[in-house]
């Protein structure tokens, strides 16, 4: 396995845990790394909490970061920086959009509902590159999870579908732009996980059901697969990549 020890890394959106954020704690933990933690409100500060104290390595920095705000968003690495110095990366696990433009019809969609989608979803991973680059001097890795309802038409998924080709995209350019600087930028397109979020989705089980039959490893991912290839994604294993989607999916994206 590979070994992340002395490297520090910042985890967005662990809300519980069935986050794919928290699979990704756990196989940074196991590799050794240091990390920082965000949450997005005090309602989950406690969770976060509990979660990081069952951890092996002793994890001490988790920081509110409501990334609508972008004074919170400098304040938290503000914050990182005081107490950590440097990171060697980030990683963004954060999506929102309201239940009710996660069904119907997408024509319906509201302006409200779509730029929120876009806030919180999209445009977050830009703001937090800005104010994390600077903790980066010596180069990094950032990493963003996505959905293949970004790339195809999918049921349901509508708006957050529409997010999710603003951040594959957004990635591209942060990685054209912050490559000079050493640090890459890619994105794991997820297989769908059970999670607080993936519950807004209407018909869910329907969408496992279908990965399970039709996917060429005729099995759903884990948030264990995902944390493992952000590990790759944060080692020099990966130095070579940028600007990439990788689709941890059991395949289903070449169907
Ligand atoms: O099937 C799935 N579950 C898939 C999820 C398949 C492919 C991709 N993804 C993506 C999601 O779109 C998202 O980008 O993975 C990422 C993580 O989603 P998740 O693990 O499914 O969902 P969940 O456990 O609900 O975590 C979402 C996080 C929460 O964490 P925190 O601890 O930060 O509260 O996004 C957070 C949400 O609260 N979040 C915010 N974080 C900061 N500022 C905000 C905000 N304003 N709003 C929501």
């Amino acid at each position: 396995s590979i070994s992340l020890k002395g490297k520090t890394f910042v985890i967005m959106g662990v809300a519980n845990k069935r986050s794919i954020a928290w699979g990704i704690a756990r196989s940074l933990d196991q590799s050794g790394a240091n990390l920082i933690f965000t949450y997005a409100s005090e309602r989950f500060e406690k969770s976060v909490r509990d979660l990081v104290a069952t951890l092996e390595g002793k994890h001490e920095l988790i920081l509110p970061c409501d990334v609508t705000s972008d004074e919170d968003v400098e304040k938290c690495f503000g914050t990182i920086k005081e107490q950590a110095g440097k990171i060697d990366g980030l990683a963004h696990c954060i999506a929102f959009a309201k239940t009710e433009e996660l069904a119907g019809d997408f024509s319906e969609t509201s302006r409200e509902g779509y730029l929120l989608a876009q806030n919180i979803s999209s445009y977050s991973l830009t703001i937090i590159s800005k104010y994390a680059k600077p903790l980066m001097a010596e180069g990094g890795s950032i990493v963003a999870l996505t959905y293949i309802g970004g790339e195809r038409v999918l049921p349901n998924y509508n708006v957050m579908g529409v997010a999710k080709a603003a951040l594959e995209m957004s990635v591209r350019y942060l990685a054209a732009d912050l490559g000079k600087q050493g640090i890459r930028v890619n994105a794991i397109s997820s297989g769908p996980i059970r999670t607080l979020s993936s519950k807004g989705v209407s018909d869910f089980n329907s969408i496992l059901h279908e990965i399970e039959e039709k996917s060429p490893l005729h099995r759903n991912t884990t948030p264990e697969e995902v944390g493992d290839t952000a590990v790759f994604l944060f080692s020099d294993m990966s130095r070579g990549i940028t600007g990439e989607t990788i689709h941890v999916d059991s395949g289903y994206h070449v169907l």
